[in-house]
């Protein structure tokens, strides 16, 4: 799947010709059809002479919708730069040029269009000029194809161009990480909310659940289409239009990204390799302001140069964005900078680390730092495959990293040895992600201290789904905190390392004299509403076994429910059965008693009810 995008001065004949290649107006709206003139993004597609089918992106030439354009040029694999023979290149030309060169669009054709508006010398002077244009950009070597899209001319030769070049486009890349940055939303009766974008770095299936960055919605993916036609699977590189389940208008904009639910984390702060066009207005110096326009985002950035004091027009450098708002960005995404006002384009470049230290108090090692994350060393291309908080697939990382199976497992190594990464229950996570858990579990058991300072811990089960973790990892994770001296594991319940069951002296009392009450009528002792105590404070007696229940409203002291238990299952072993009325005279108590106390023995299995009397059950000797 690919997709084509146009680019080029205003009235220059991109959308005319989108029409005539695809017969589709890509001018959708009124007001763009009033106007004679592209407003917002359009779209269409197309079956190439070699049976590639194609989308095709239409972006406004005019000045004052560049932000439109920006939306819609970030997926494309192949431009098509429109320059009308009439006019040669005008200032759009020049912008959307070095637009799609910032964003090392690396394949492109040039269309002139209006070519039966001008004389045979007059093509060959504006083809002189165009190639001058295009010289050192990434599009140099791009053929230049005279069309008319009134008289037809031309078209067959473009789409035969198109097709041959779209061959040498490598595949788009997937890395099993769907990312849909949004740049279309509306909705359709019956439907609801769907978006459209051009899907990169992995495939959406119909049905998955998906979540909408950077505001961290949730919603599944209800219907799918590539090109008009509904699919089960919509693969990398083609527009893909998404209907997502329970969300309104409201709740998804252009420039949200559609991805899996945690495999993306949206940052503040990115460092970018820059580069600044020579024919930038300014340059940059700290703390100036950009427009960043990424994916189909646009965010006000804060500039902080990494080296130097300033950037000049046609100089690159590191520099960190601080973003007013945050956005879901990836390691390689391509971004574009522009001055706020006046409006112009300056430069653009690459996002290099989604995650930097804020504080950079060493320069010299965050450069250093970012140069190998720029040159990929294998390390730190497997460490890149564990973004967010959540623990992933080993086999999956692996595979992600893109790296052979012998020297991803080599880089591993490196990584677990010097603690950069860790394996838990063929899981990896990265360090930093570890400790942003462990920060987690803290926070999280301290609360539970905090809120029940009379309990020994948390349940297992409340800590788990707390920490969103399945049970094998969660339980490898706590096996790692409880050999790190981090958590103290009593039975069912996890406690902060060094929590302490500290009573206040009234509260010791009142559960001394409860027990003193329990222990005067041992086999008919008081109810627990009797006692005089909390909720809280009666579960720490039956938690650490001093009471124990056994219905609803029967408790005993635990010492006498041991001698009732014993006492009992040797009266039926030597008796071979005990009654409602034997068990009472036995312990001297009362019906209420031995009823709850011989129910609960069935139910524990000791004893087995045969009509009126009880003999033993299954589990007699294994508790005599
Ligand atoms: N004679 C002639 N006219 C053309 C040709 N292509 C486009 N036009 C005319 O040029 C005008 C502008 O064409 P559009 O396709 O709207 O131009 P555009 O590049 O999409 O303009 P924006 O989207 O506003 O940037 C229209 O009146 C077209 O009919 C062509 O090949 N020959
Ligand atoms: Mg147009």
């Amino acid at each position: 799947m690919y997709t084509v995008g146009t680019a080029g001065h205003v009235d220059h004949g991109k959308s005319t010709l989108v029409k005539a290649l695809t017969g589709i107006d890509p001018d959708r709206l009124p007001e763009e059809k009033e106007r004679e003139m592209t407003i917002d993004l359009g779209f269409a597609h197309l079956t190439l002479p070699n049976g590639q089918h194609v989308s095709i992106v239409d972006v406004p030439g005019h000045e004052r919708f560049i932000k439109n354009m920006l939306a819609g040029v970030g997926g494309i694999d192949l431009a098509l730069l429109v320059i009308a023979a009439d006019e040669g290149v005008m200032p759009q030309t020049r912008e959307h040029l070095a637009i799609l060169d910032l964003l090392q669009v690396q394949h492109g054709l040039v269309a002139l269009t209006k070519r039966d508006l001008v004389e045979p010398d007059w093509l060959a002077l504006v083809s002189d000029e165009i190639a001058e244009t295009l010289q050192g950009t990434a599009l140099e070597n791009a053929q230049i194809l005279p069309v008319s899209s009134t008289s037809g001319e031309g078209l067959q030769e473009l789409t035969r161009a198109m097709a041959e070049l779209l061959s040498q486009v490598p595949e788009r890349r997937d890395l099993d990480q769907p990312r849909l940055p949004v740049d279309r939303v509306f909705t359709l009766a019956g439907f609801g909310t769907v978006v459209t974008g051009t899907l990169i770095d992995g495939s959406l299936r119909l049905g998955e659940e998906v979540e909408i960055l950077p505001q961290r919605k949730r919603s599944r993916v209800r219907g799918l289409q590539t090109h008009n036609r509904k699919v089960e699977l919509a693969p990398p590189g083609g527009r893909t239009a998404v209907n997502l389940a329970g969300l309104t208008l409201e709740d998804v904009r252009r420039g949200n990204v559609v991805a899996r639910p945690g495999q993306l984390k949206p940052t503040r702060a990115v460092d970018v390799k820059l580069r600044l066009i020579p024919e930038a207005l300014r340059g940059l110096e700290n703390n100036d302001e950009v427009d960043l326009f990424a994916g189909a985002a646009e965010a006000l950035a804060r500039v902080t140069l990494l080296e130097g004091k300033q950037l000049r027009p046609g100089e690159h450098g590191w520099v960190r964005l601080r973003l007013q708002e945050p956005l879901p960005l990836a390691k390689g995404d391509k971004f574009i900078v522009r001055l706020p006002s006046p409006s112009a384009t300056i430069g653009g470049g690459e996002v290099v680390d989604t995650a930097p230290r804020l504080h950079h108090r060493f320069r010299a090692q965050t450069l250093a730092w970012l140069q190998s994350l720029e040159a990929g060393s294998p390390e730190q291309i497997l460490l890149q495959t564990m973004p967010g908080d959540q623990p992933i697939e080993r086999t999956l990382a692996l595979k992600r990293s893109g790296l052979s199976p012998d020297q991803a497992e080599e880089s591993l190594r490196t990584l677990i040895d010097s603690d950069q990464a860790l394996e838990l229950d063929s899981h990896l996570i990265s360090a930093s992600a570890w400790s942003a858990l462990t920060i987690r579990l803290e926070r999280d058991l301290h609360d539970y201290h905090h809120r029940f300072p009379l309990r020994p811990g948390m349940p297992k089960e409340e800590l788990k789904s707390r920490l969103g973790l399945p049970l094998k990892l969660f339980n490898a994770a706590l096996g790692e905190w409880a050999r790190a001296g981090r958590i103290a594991e009593r039975g069912a319940l996890v406690a902060a390392a060094g929590f302490q069951l500290k009573l206040a002296p009234d509260t010791q009392r009142k559960l001394d004299r409860a027990l003193e009450l329990m222990r005067q009528k041992p086999y008919s002792p008081p109810a627990e509403t009797e006692l005089g105590l909390n909720p809280e404070e009666l579960a720490l007696l039956l938690g650490r076994g001093t009471l124990t229940r056994v219905s609803d409203n029967v408790l005993f002291d635990s010492a006498a429910y041991q001698r009732m238990l014993d006492g009992t299952v040797e009266h039926v072993s030597k008796q071979g059965k005990i009654t409602l009325a034997e068990f009472r005279d036995l312990w001297d108590t009362s019906r209420k008693y031995a009823q709850a106390f011989l129910e609960h023995l069935d139910e524990r299995k000791i004893t087995r009810r045969v009509g009126d009397e009880r003999v033993l059950g299954p589990a007699a000797r294994r508790s005599a």
